[in-house]
Protein backbone atom coordinates (compact mmCIF):
# COMPACT_ATOMS: atom_id res chain seq x y z
CA UNK A 1 0.00 0.00 0.00
CA UNK A 2 1.08 3.76 -0.54
CA UNK A 3 0.31 7.04 0.72
CA UNK A 4 -0.47 10.81 -0.16
CA UNK A 5 0.91 12.44 1.86
CA UNK A 6 0.75 16.77 2.74
CA UNK A 7 3.09 18.86 4.16
CA UNK A 8 1.51 22.10 5.37
CA UNK A 9 4.06 24.90 6.18
CA UNK A 10 6.40 23.48 3.42
CA UNK A 11 7.97 26.12 2.94
CA UNK A 12 9.06 27.31 6.45
CA UNK A 13 11.18 25.77 9.12
CA UNK A 14 9.80 22.92 9.88
CA UNK A 15 7.78 22.00 6.82
CA UNK A 16 10.96 22.24 5.23
CA UNK A 17 12.44 19.53 7.86
CA UNK A 18 9.61 17.37 7.47
CA UNK A 19 10.04 17.35 3.37
CA UNK A 20 13.39 16.40 4.50
CA UNK A 21 12.57 13.83 6.91
CA UNK A 22 9.98 12.06 4.97
CA UNK A 23 12.60 11.85 2.22
CA UNK A 24 15.31 10.16 4.28
CA UNK A 25 12.89 7.85 6.51
CA UNK A 26 11.54 6.25 2.99
CA UNK A 27 7.98 5.93 3.58
CA UNK A 28 5.47 4.58 1.06
CA UNK A 29 4.65 8.05 -0.27
CA UNK A 30 3.20 7.88 -4.06
CA UNK A 31 2.06 11.03 -3.75
CA UNK A 32 3.37 14.40 -1.97
CA UNK A 33 0.87 17.66 -1.83
CA UNK A 34 3.45 20.51 -0.38
CA UNK A 35 1.07 23.56 0.42
CA UNK A 36 1.95 27.03 1.66
CA UNK A 37 0.04 30.15 1.76
CA UNK A 38 -0.74 31.82 -1.60
CA UNK A 39 2.84 34.11 -1.60
CA UNK A 40 4.72 30.83 -2.15
CA UNK A 41 2.63 29.94 -5.30
CA UNK A 42 5.32 28.31 -8.41
CA UNK A 43 7.82 27.76 -5.87
CA UNK A 44 9.35 24.19 -6.34
CA UNK A 45 10.74 21.74 -4.21
CA UNK A 46 12.31 18.87 -4.63
CA UNK A 47 11.18 15.60 -3.68
CA UNK A 48 12.55 11.85 -4.53
CA UNK A 49 14.59 13.92 -6.78
CA UNK A 50 11.55 15.00 -8.24
CA UNK A 51 10.77 19.28 -8.67
CA UNK A 52 7.27 19.48 -6.56
CA UNK A 53 5.45 22.74 -6.81
CA UNK A 54 4.14 24.42 -4.00
CA UNK A 55 0.76 24.66 -3.85
CA UNK A 56 -2.10 27.12 -1.79
CA UNK A 57 -3.54 25.52 1.30
CA UNK A 58 -7.19 25.61 0.87
CA UNK A 59 -9.41 22.93 1.97
CA UNK A 60 -10.00 21.28 -1.77
CA UNK A 61 -5.97 20.99 -1.94
CA UNK A 62 -6.49 17.74 0.53
CA UNK A 63 -9.00 15.63 -1.44
CA UNK A 64 -7.17 12.24 -1.40
CA UNK A 65 -4.79 13.24 1.14
CA UNK A 66 -4.47 10.10 3.47
CA UNK A 67 -2.27 11.37 5.82
CA UNK A 68 -1.56 16.10 6.62
CA UNK A 69 1.28 17.12 8.59
CA UNK A 70 0.04 20.83 9.66
CA UNK A 71 3.34 23.04 10.78
CA UNK A 72 1.83 26.59 9.70
CA UNK A 73 0.64 28.25 12.63
CA UNK A 74 -2.39 27.66 14.62
CA UNK A 75 -5.05 29.57 12.95
CA UNK A 76 -3.89 27.45 9.78
CA UNK A 77 -4.10 24.33 11.75
CA UNK A 78 -7.43 25.92 13.14
CA UNK A 79 -9.17 26.52 10.05
CA UNK A 80 -7.75 24.02 7.95
CA UNK A 81 -7.23 20.62 9.68
CA UNK A 82 -11.12 19.94 9.96
CA UNK A 83 -11.31 20.39 6.41
CA UNK A 84 -8.60 17.51 5.73
CA UNK A 85 -10.20 15.48 8.08
CA UNK A 86 -13.45 15.63 6.54
CA UNK A 87 -11.87 14.10 3.26
CA UNK A 88 -10.34 11.52 5.02
CA UNK A 89 -7.29 12.64 6.16
CA UNK A 90 -5.04 11.89 9.53
CA UNK A 91 -3.89 15.48 10.52
CA UNK A 92 -0.56 15.39 12.44
CA UNK A 93 -0.37 19.11 13.87
CA UNK A 94 3.01 20.53 15.10
CA UNK A 95 0.76 23.76 16.45
CA UNK A 96 -0.75 24.27 19.63
CA UNK A 97 -4.11 24.60 18.31
CA UNK A 98 -5.43 21.17 19.13
CA UNK A 99 -2.41 19.63 21.75
CA UNK A 100 -5.27 20.27 25.09
CA UNK A 101 -8.27 19.04 23.03
CA UNK A 102 -9.32 15.81 25.53
CA UNK A 103 -10.08 14.23 21.92
CA UNK A 104 -6.76 14.56 20.88
CA UNK A 105 -3.97 12.35 21.33
CA UNK A 106 -1.00 14.22 22.33
CA UNK A 107 1.94 12.04 21.12
CA UNK A 108 5.77 11.33 21.88
CA UNK A 109 6.09 8.17 20.71
CA UNK A 110 9.07 6.66 22.88
CA UNK A 111 6.38 7.97 25.85
CA UNK A 112 3.24 7.08 24.53
CA UNK A 113 2.64 6.01 20.93
CA UNK A 114 -0.31 3.85 21.81
CA UNK A 115 -2.45 7.06 22.36
CA UNK A 116 -2.11 7.30 18.39
CA UNK A 117 -4.94 4.69 17.82
CA UNK A 118 -7.21 6.70 20.12
CA UNK A 119 -7.65 9.57 17.55
CA UNK A 120 -10.29 11.26 15.79
CA UNK A 121 -8.71 12.39 12.81
CA UNK A 122 -6.28 14.62 14.30
CA UNK A 123 -3.01 13.53 16.28
CA UNK A 124 -1.22 16.48 17.79
CA UNK A 125 2.24 17.40 17.94
CA UNK A 126 3.58 18.46 21.36
CA UNK A 127 6.00 21.90 21.57
CA UNK A 128 9.70 21.22 20.95
CA UNK A 129 10.57 21.71 24.25
CA UNK A 130 8.12 19.53 25.49
CA UNK A 131 9.25 16.73 23.92
CA UNK A 132 12.71 16.83 24.31
CA UNK A 133 12.28 16.52 27.93
CA UNK A 134 9.32 14.14 28.10
CA UNK A 135 12.06 11.52 26.17
CA UNK A 136 14.32 12.22 28.84
CA UNK A 137 11.87 11.87 32.17
CA UNK A 138 10.35 8.92 30.31
CA UNK A 139 12.90 5.92 31.47
CA UNK A 140 13.50 8.00 34.87
CA UNK A 141 9.66 7.61 35.28
CA UNK A 142 9.31 4.01 34.09
CA UNK A 143 12.28 2.68 36.58
CA UNK A 144 11.36 5.16 39.47
CA UNK A 145 8.45 6.76 39.50
CA UNK A 146 8.56 11.35 39.51
CA UNK A 147 7.17 13.57 41.74
CA UNK A 148 8.39 17.46 40.66
CA UNK A 149 9.93 18.57 37.81
CA UNK A 150 11.12 21.85 37.31
CA UNK A 151 12.76 23.28 34.08
CA UNK A 152 14.91 26.23 32.86
CA UNK A 153 15.38 26.07 28.85
CA UNK A 154 17.79 27.49 26.64
CA UNK A 155 16.15 27.95 23.11
CA UNK A 156 16.94 28.42 19.78
CA UNK A 157 15.56 30.85 17.75
CA UNK A 158 14.70 28.82 14.80
CA UNK A 159 11.91 27.66 17.23
CA UNK A 160 10.39 30.90 16.35
CA UNK A 161 10.67 30.69 12.52
CA UNK A 162 12.59 31.68 9.72
CA UNK A 163 12.17 34.75 9.96
CA UNK A 164 13.69 35.38 13.74
CA UNK A 165 16.61 33.21 12.03
CA UNK A 166 16.78 36.02 9.47
CA UNK A 167 16.77 38.32 12.58
CA UNK A 168 19.55 37.24 14.75
CA UNK A 169 21.53 36.80 11.35
CA UNK A 170 21.19 40.85 10.89
CA UNK A 171 21.15 42.27 14.49
CA UNK A 172 24.34 40.25 14.81
CA UNK A 173 26.05 41.26 11.50
CA UNK A 174 25.03 45.13 12.75
CA UNK A 175 26.33 44.69 16.03
CA UNK A 176 29.89 43.78 14.59
CA UNK A 177 29.42 46.49 11.98
CA UNK A 178 28.50 48.98 14.59
CA UNK A 179 25.82 49.58 12.72
CA UNK A 180 22.21 50.84 14.35
CA UNK A 181 20.24 47.41 15.17
CA UNK A 182 17.13 46.60 14.10
CA UNK A 183 14.66 44.29 16.36
CA UNK A 184 11.26 43.69 15.11
CA UNK A 185 9.91 40.29 15.81
CA UNK A 186 11.23 38.75 18.94
CA UNK A 187 10.45 37.85 21.60
CA UNK A 188 7.31 38.27 20.26
CA UNK A 189 5.89 39.63 16.73
CA UNK A 190 2.45 40.79 18.04
CA UNK A 191 3.53 42.18 21.48
CA UNK A 192 4.26 45.80 22.10
CA UNK A 193 7.73 45.74 22.85
CA UNK A 194 10.46 44.11 20.81
CA UNK A 195 14.29 43.32 21.87
CA UNK A 196 17.33 42.35 20.44
CA UNK A 197 17.88 38.56 20.36
CA UNK A 198 21.90 39.06 19.37
CA UNK A 199 24.22 38.81 21.94
CA UNK A 200 21.08 38.86 24.61
CA UNK A 201 18.54 36.79 26.41
CA UNK A 202 15.55 36.95 26.30
CA UNK A 203 12.73 35.47 29.36
CA UNK A 204 10.16 35.42 27.49
CA UNK A 205 8.98 32.79 24.66
CA UNK A 206 5.24 33.44 23.54
CA UNK A 207 2.68 35.54 24.64
CA UNK A 208 2.59 36.15 28.86
CA UNK A 209 -0.60 34.66 30.61
CA UNK A 210 -2.71 36.15 33.53
CA UNK A 211 -0.58 34.13 35.82
CA UNK A 212 2.60 35.88 35.24
CA UNK A 213 3.99 32.62 32.96
CA UNK A 214 4.66 32.79 29.30
CA UNK A 215 2.16 30.61 26.73
CA UNK A 216 5.75 28.52 25.88
CA UNK A 217 5.98 27.90 30.16
CA UNK A 218 2.58 26.47 30.45
CA UNK A 219 2.68 24.39 27.08
CA UNK A 220 5.78 22.71 28.69
CA UNK A 221 3.54 22.66 32.29
CA UNK A 222 0.54 21.24 29.98
CA UNK A 223 1.80 19.52 27.57
CA UNK A 224 4.08 17.07 30.25
CA UNK A 225 1.13 16.34 32.36
CA UNK A 226 -0.56 15.05 28.96
CA UNK A 227 1.48 12.74 27.17
CA UNK A 228 2.58 11.78 30.75
CA UNK A 229 -0.82 10.33 31.73
CA UNK A 230 0.21 12.36 35.09
CA UNK A 231 -2.47 15.01 35.76
CA UNK A 232 -0.79 15.95 39.37
CA UNK A 233 2.82 16.00 38.26
CA UNK A 234 4.18 19.80 39.72
CA UNK A 235 5.85 20.90 36.72
CA UNK A 236 7.31 24.20 36.81
CA UNK A 237 9.13 26.15 33.41
CA UNK A 238 11.59 29.33 32.84
CA UNK A 239 11.82 29.72 29.27
CA UNK A 240 14.63 31.72 27.83
CA UNK A 241 15.40 32.35 24.13
CA UNK A 242 18.97 32.63 23.39
CA UNK A 243 21.35 33.67 20.32
CA UNK A 244 21.86 30.37 18.45
CA UNK A 245 20.35 28.84 15.57
CA UNK A 246 19.01 25.26 16.45
CA UNK A 247 18.54 22.99 19.21
CA UNK A 248 17.46 23.78 22.76
CA UNK A 249 19.16 23.17 25.55
CA UNK A 250 17.34 22.73 29.09
CA UNK A 251 18.52 22.30 32.97
CA UNK A 252 15.98 19.82 34.09
CA UNK A 253 15.54 19.20 37.87
CA UNK A 254 13.58 16.03 38.61
CA UNK A 255 12.53 14.33 42.11
CA UNK A 256 12.20 10.70 41.73
CA UNK A 257 9.10 8.66 43.77
CA UNK A 258 10.88 5.40 44.68
CA UNK A 259 14.42 5.33 47.03
CA UNK A 260 17.07 2.98 44.74
CA UNK A 261 17.98 6.05 42.69
CA UNK A 262 21.12 7.07 41.92
CA UNK A 263 23.50 9.11 39.18
CA UNK A 264 25.09 5.40 37.71
CA UNK A 265 21.41 4.11 37.36
CA UNK A 266 20.09 7.13 35.52
CA UNK A 267 22.94 6.60 32.96
CA UNK A 268 22.12 3.01 33.00
CA UNK A 269 18.25 3.93 31.86
CA UNK A 270 19.45 6.33 29.26
CA UNK A 271 21.79 4.11 27.36
CA UNK A 272 19.08 1.73 26.96
CA UNK A 273 16.40 4.40 25.93
CA UNK A 274 15.17 4.56 22.72
CA UNK A 275 15.63 7.71 21.00
CA UNK A 276 18.27 8.87 23.92
CA UNK A 277 21.87 9.65 23.85
CA UNK A 278 24.04 9.92 26.82
CA UNK A 279 26.68 11.86 26.57
CA UNK A 280 28.07 12.55 30.30
CA UNK A 281 31.85 12.25 31.30
CA UNK A 282 33.14 14.99 33.35
CA UNK A 283 36.78 13.99 33.21
CA UNK A 284 36.39 14.68 29.12
CA UNK A 285 34.65 17.12 29.27
CA UNK A 286 32.36 15.31 27.15
CA UNK A 287 28.41 16.97 27.09
CA UNK A 288 25.77 17.80 24.73
CA UNK A 289 25.50 21.26 23.34
CA UNK A 290 23.11 22.77 21.04
CA UNK A 291 25.49 22.72 17.95
CA UNK A 292 26.90 19.12 18.63
CA UNK A 293 22.81 17.39 18.79
CA UNK A 294 22.62 19.83 15.30
CA UNK A 295 20.77 18.02 12.47
CA UNK A 296 20.03 14.79 14.47
CA UNK A 297 17.05 13.13 15.43
CA UNK A 298 17.99 12.09 19.24
CA UNK A 299 17.50 13.41 22.35
CA UNK A 300 20.85 13.85 24.08
CA UNK A 301 21.69 14.23 28.07
CA UNK A 302 24.26 14.63 30.13
CA UNK A 303 26.01 16.51 33.34
CA UNK A 304 23.42 14.09 35.35
CA UNK A 305 24.25 15.17 39.09
CA UNK A 306 22.03 14.69 42.42
CA UNK A 307 21.34 17.39 44.39
CA UNK A 308 23.39 17.94 46.96
CA UNK A 309 20.34 18.27 49.32
CA UNK A 310 17.64 16.38 48.37
CA UNK A 311 18.72 12.63 47.61
CA UNK A 312 15.83 11.93 45.30
CA UNK A 313 16.50 15.17 43.20
CA UNK A 314 18.83 14.70 40.09
CA UNK A 315 19.94 17.10 37.37
CA UNK A 316 20.12 16.98 33.91
CA UNK A 317 20.85 18.91 30.67
CA UNK A 318 18.95 17.69 27.99
CA UNK A 319 19.72 18.97 24.43
CA UNK A 320 17.69 17.99 20.88
CA UNK A 321 17.72 19.83 17.83
CA UNK A 322 14.01 21.57 17.97
CA UNK A 323 13.22 21.22 14.39
CA UNK A 324 13.69 17.58 14.29
CA UNK A 325 12.94 15.76 17.69
CA UNK A 326 11.04 18.90 18.59
CA UNK A 327 9.12 18.80 15.93
CA UNK A 328 9.45 17.10 11.76
CA UNK A 329 11.00 13.98 13.21
CA UNK A 330 8.39 13.12 15.76
CA UNK A 331 5.43 14.42 13.51
CA UNK A 332 7.19 11.87 11.15
CA UNK A 333 7.05 9.33 13.79
CA UNK A 334 4.22 9.36 13.91
CA UNK A 335 3.29 9.32 10.89
CA UNK A 336 5.15 6.13 9.93
CA UNK A 337 3.63 4.42 13.58
CA UNK A 338 -0.29 5.03 11.70
CA UNK A 339 1.16 3.52 8.59
CA UNK A 340 2.61 0.86 10.31
CA UNK A 341 -0.16 -0.32 12.71
CA UNK A 342 -2.35 0.56 10.21
CA UNK A 343 -3.99 3.24 12.53
CA UNK A 344 -5.58 5.40 9.84
CA UNK A 345 -9.00 4.71 10.49
CA UNK A 346 -9.65 4.33 14.46
P1 LIG B 1 4.71 30.96 3.16
O1 LIG B 1 6.18 30.71 3.00
O2 LIG B 1 3.97 30.84 1.88
O3 LIG B 1 4.39 32.20 3.94
P2 LIG B 1 7.97 29.63 9.61
O4 LIG B 1 7.55 28.79 10.78
O5 LIG B 1 9.36 29.38 9.16
O6 LIG B 1 7.68 31.07 9.86
O7 LIG B 1 7.03 29.17 8.38
C1 LIG B 1 5.61 29.29 8.38
C2 LIG B 1 5.00 28.41 7.31
O8 LIG B 1 3.58 28.59 7.34
C3 LIG B 1 5.44 28.75 5.89
O9 LIG B 1 5.48 27.59 5.10
C4 LIG B 1 4.30 29.66 5.44
O10 LIG B 1 4.14 29.71 4.04
C5 LIG B 1 3.13 28.98 6.06
N1 LIG B 1 2.00 29.88 6.13
C6 LIG B 1 1.95 31.09 6.71
N2 LIG B 1 0.74 31.66 6.52
C7 LIG B 1 0.02 30.79 5.79
C8 LIG B 1 -1.31 30.80 5.23
N3 LIG B 1 -2.14 31.82 5.41
N4 LIG B 1 -1.70 29.70 4.51
C9 LIG B 1 -0.88 28.67 4.33
N5 LIG B 1 0.38 28.61 4.81
C10 LIG B 1 0.82 29.65 5.52
C1 LIG C 1 9.74 28.23 20.29
N1 LIG C 1 8.81 26.22 21.25
O1 LIG C 1 10.87 27.79 20.43
C2 LIG C 1 8.53 27.34 20.37
C3 LIG C 1 8.19 26.93 18.98
O2 LIG C 1 3.93 25.39 20.10
O3 LIG C 1 4.85 24.38 18.44
C4 LIG C 1 7.11 25.89 18.87
C5 LIG C 1 5.75 26.46 19.07
C6 LIG C 1 4.79 25.33 19.21
O4 LIG C 1 9.49 29.42 20.04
Amino acid sequence: QSYHVAVVGATGAVGQKMIQTLEEQNLPIDKISLLASKRSLGKKVSFNGEEVEIKEAIPEAFEGVDIALFSAGGSISKKLAPEAVKRGAVVVDNTSAYRMDPEVPLVVPEVNEKDIKEHNGIIANPNCSTIQMVAALEPIRKAFGINRVIVSTYQAVSGAGNAAVEELKEQSQALLNGDEVNAELLPVKSDEKHYPIAFNALPQIDVFQDNGYTFEEMKMINETKKIMHLNELPVSATCVRLPFFTSHAESVYVEVEQGGASVEKIKELFQNAPGIVLEDDPNTQTYPTPLSAEGKRDVFVGRIRQDMDQSNGFHLWVVSDNLLKGAAWNSVQIAQSIIENNWLKK
